[in-house]
């Protein structure tokens, strides 16, 4: 009974596997270069620990992902496809694709819209939001593995259920903050835990 509830769900780190898609071609592009095993990742930013690595190395991470096809070739993270349709088929929930594009929006903001038709389908095309700042995005529920989402909107109206992923498990446990492990975790109840 009530409003639908609606579900903002982040695709870098939660449906699709950037980690795992940058390392892969980074290592690649550079097979000389030292780099950061998915193990040893500390703290959302890539470039960030790629640059404290040597300096130099920053903008060579930067250059992966800004690259033609990157983001239409990471592979889908386990069950996220599968859990996103489930959403999308219940009759009492919204879902909508949020994610933020990179500045350099020559191959990006595509790539993200054909990696949803491709993995999705064409009917959640209607379900993308591509934003810089989620804040301003209403909604009961944001599903993201960055650990901190800023923006102009200091009271956003969701709640930020924070994904697992290599550069987050480590951080000391936040009792304010609720996780979701991975996409075998219960998500359903959370969605449930959040109906009015
Ligand atoms: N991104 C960077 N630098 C990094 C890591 C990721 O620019 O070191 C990009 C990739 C995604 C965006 O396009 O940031 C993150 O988007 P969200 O997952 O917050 O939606």
């Amino acid at each position: 009974s009530g409003k639908k509830l609606r579900v903002l769900v982040d695709m870098d780190g939660v449906l699709a596997d950037f980690e795992g898609g940058f390392l892969k071609k980074y290592k690649a592009r550079y097979p000389r270069e030292p780099f950061v095993e998915l193990e040893d990742r500390r703290g959302f930013w890539v470039s960030a620990q790629y640059g404290r690595l040597r300096s130099d190395l920053c903008e060579k991470a930067i250059s992966i992902w800004e690259s033609k096809d990157f983001f239409i070739d990471l592979e889908p993270l386990p069950g996220g496809v599968e859990a996103v349709r489930e959403m999308a088929k219940m009759e009492n929930t919204d879902v909508f694709i949020c994610t933020s594009p990179i500045k350099h929006y020559k191959h990006c903001p595509h790539e993200k819209y054909a990696w949803v038709e491709k993995h999705l389908g064409h009917d959640l095309l209607e379900r993308v939001i591509l934003t810089r700042d989620k804040t301003l995005i209403s909604g009961d529920i944001l599903i993201d593995d960055k650990p901190d989402i800023l923006g102009v909107e200091p009271k956003p109206t969701w709640e930020h259920i924070l994904f697992t992923a290599c550069h987050n498990k480590h951080l000391p446990a936040d009792p304010s903050q609720r996780r979701l492990q991975s996409w075998w975790d219960d998500w359903r109840s959370v969605l449930d835990s959040r109906r009015k």
